[in-house]
């Protein structure tokens, strides 16, 4: 390996010892950046990578609440705001109780590089709390997010970071957040927060985005391989905002949706799943996916059982989408699935797969969408709320729905290009990273040591 980068990641790991997703997501990317480094001496003397590694700012706090029985909780909150080379901070809010630096640090370092991916001018950052919002009610929800913007509102704003949803956060949070910064600021700052409701300032096409803009990627990439989505079947890791609407683009394309899955396990419906009956178990009654059998007994609910490979991806399926959480797939799931016959991946949620896995996938010609570029349309479709605020003057679903795809069709170009430029033949993820470290490269080069 190139001896700065070597030298960058074992400083990178010395001094994050703990910081294992954010060593990994370091690795995935500074790996594969060799020959622009080679190429490149000047990016050592100007400690570009030390930079790029180092977050420019972390803000961590205390987010005390009192639930429904009168009991004070405290939670920790985050915000990293990683690189504003080429925009302000931008990146979702997780609400999660496995929520730590470490995932914070790794989500908002890979969020710098999908964004600069979508053309559009935004940086990277990354925020939430360990705050675990499955059996809470709505009051708790509400008091929580006030509770969480008190602090925050001092370290956003419409030209300096734009938090948005992820895990845990949707348009139900985002309302709330939205109401306590007007209120603290006296101002209605639209631009302040993505993913708003349609009543108050957000854009149409925000909540379908990542799905849809996945399933762009996937119709692009199986494109450029003499594929279709016709008629293929596809399994979908996760139920929520992005596995469902992954699964809608996917049916209007004529492939079969067989499998969904929560963390406690997956249903699996031979015949297809039913899209509307999973939207009202999970958008509407914020129920576990097991309830689907209430609806259809003769589908088949399989359990997750910890240590072992998640039951959804047991299932044989021509393409499989990861849509939930990070390293849902390993070496020995990746095996599996390959043994299986899958064509191709599309990572919905960040860094689903571990590096072992990624590496299996290309080793064996299996078509990898990687998330940072493929799921990115959901930050780009923010960036899109964030001009509709400033111009004042809302998009319909379709001219949304269209720059959407436009841009999904562009980021898919770009990896293939990129990929076929440095001799890397269909590494797209090798691809998405050089040209997204190309940009933010130049922007950091240009606007000197800071
Ligand atoms: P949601 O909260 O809407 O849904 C998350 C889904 O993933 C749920 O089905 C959840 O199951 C499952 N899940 C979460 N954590 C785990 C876990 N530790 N093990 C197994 N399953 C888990 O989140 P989103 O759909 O918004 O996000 C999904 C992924 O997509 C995340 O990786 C996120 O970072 C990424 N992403 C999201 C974007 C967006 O615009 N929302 C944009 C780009 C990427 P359960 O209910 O049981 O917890
Ligand atoms: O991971 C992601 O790109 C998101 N959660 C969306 C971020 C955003 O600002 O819309």
């Amino acid at each position: 390996m190139n001896s700065y980068i070597k030298n960058v990641i074992e400083d990178v790991e010395n001094r994050n010892s703990n910081e294992k997703e954010f060593i990994q997501s370091v690795h995935e990317v500074l790996e594969t950046l060799e020959k622009v480094i080679d190429n490149n001496p000047d990016f050592e003397k100007n400690g570009l990578l030390e930079r790029l590694v180092e977050p420019e700012r972390v803000i961590m706090f205390r987010v005390p609440w009192v639930d429904d029985n009168g009991k004070v909780q405290v939670n920790k909150g985050y915000r990293v705001q990683f690189n504003g080379s080429i925009g302000p901070y931008k990146g979702g809010l997780r609400f999660h109780e496995s929520v730590n630096l470490s995932i914070m640090k790794f989500l908002a370092f890979e969020q710098t590089f999908k964004n600069a991916l979508t053309g559009l001018p935004i940086g990277g950052g990354k925020g939430g709390s360990d705050f675990n919002p499955k059996g809470k009610s709505d009051n708790e929800i509400m008091r929580f997010c006030q509770s969480f913007m008190n602090e925050l509102q001092r370290h956003i704003g419409a030209d300096l970071d734009v938090p948005a949803g992820d895990i845990g956060v949707g348009a139900r949070e985002i309302g709330y957040l939205f109401g306590q910064y007007r209120k603290i600021k006296n101002l209605y700052e639209a631009g302040v927060l993505t993913g708003k409701g349609l009543s108050y300032g957000g854009s149409l096409a925000r909540k379908e985005a990542t799905g849809f803009g996945l399933i762009y990627f996937m119709r692009e990439m199986l494109k450029a391989n003499n594929m279709t989505l016709e008629g293929k079947t596809v399994t979908i890791s996760g139920s929520g905002n992005v596995a469902i609407y992954a699964a809608q683009k996917t049916l209007e394309y004529g492939a079969k949706v067989v499998a969904m899955s929560d963390s406690n396990g997956c249903i699996w419906d031979k015949d297809g799943i039913d899209l509307a009956e999973i939207k009202r178990i999970k958008e509407v009654e914020r129920l576990r996916i097991k309830e689907y059998l209430k609806k259809y007994p003769n589908a088949v609910y399989m359990e997750n059982v910890k240590g072992e490979i998640p039951a959804v991806y047991t299932i044989k399926t021509d393409i499989a989408l990861p849509c939930a959480t990070q390293n849902d797939i390993n070496l020995e799931t990746a095996k599996l699935l390959v043994s299986n016959g899958v064509k191709a991946i599309g990572e919905g949620a960040n860094m689903p797969t571990t590096i072992e896995g990624i590496k299996y996938f290309l080793e064996n010609g299996i078509l990898f969408a990687p998330a940072k570029a493929a799921n990115a349309g959901g930050v780009a479709t923010s960036a899109l709320e964030m001009s509709q605020n400033s111009m004042r003057c809302p998009w319909t679903f379709e001219e949304v729905d269209e720059k959407l795809d436009r841009i999904m069709t562009n980021i898919f170009a770009t990896c293939k290009h990129t990929a076929e430029k440095y001799n890397l033949g269909k590494n797209y993820l090798a691809g998405a990273n050089i040209a997204a470290f190309s940009k933010v490269a130049d922007a950091m080069i240009a606007q000197g040591i800071i």
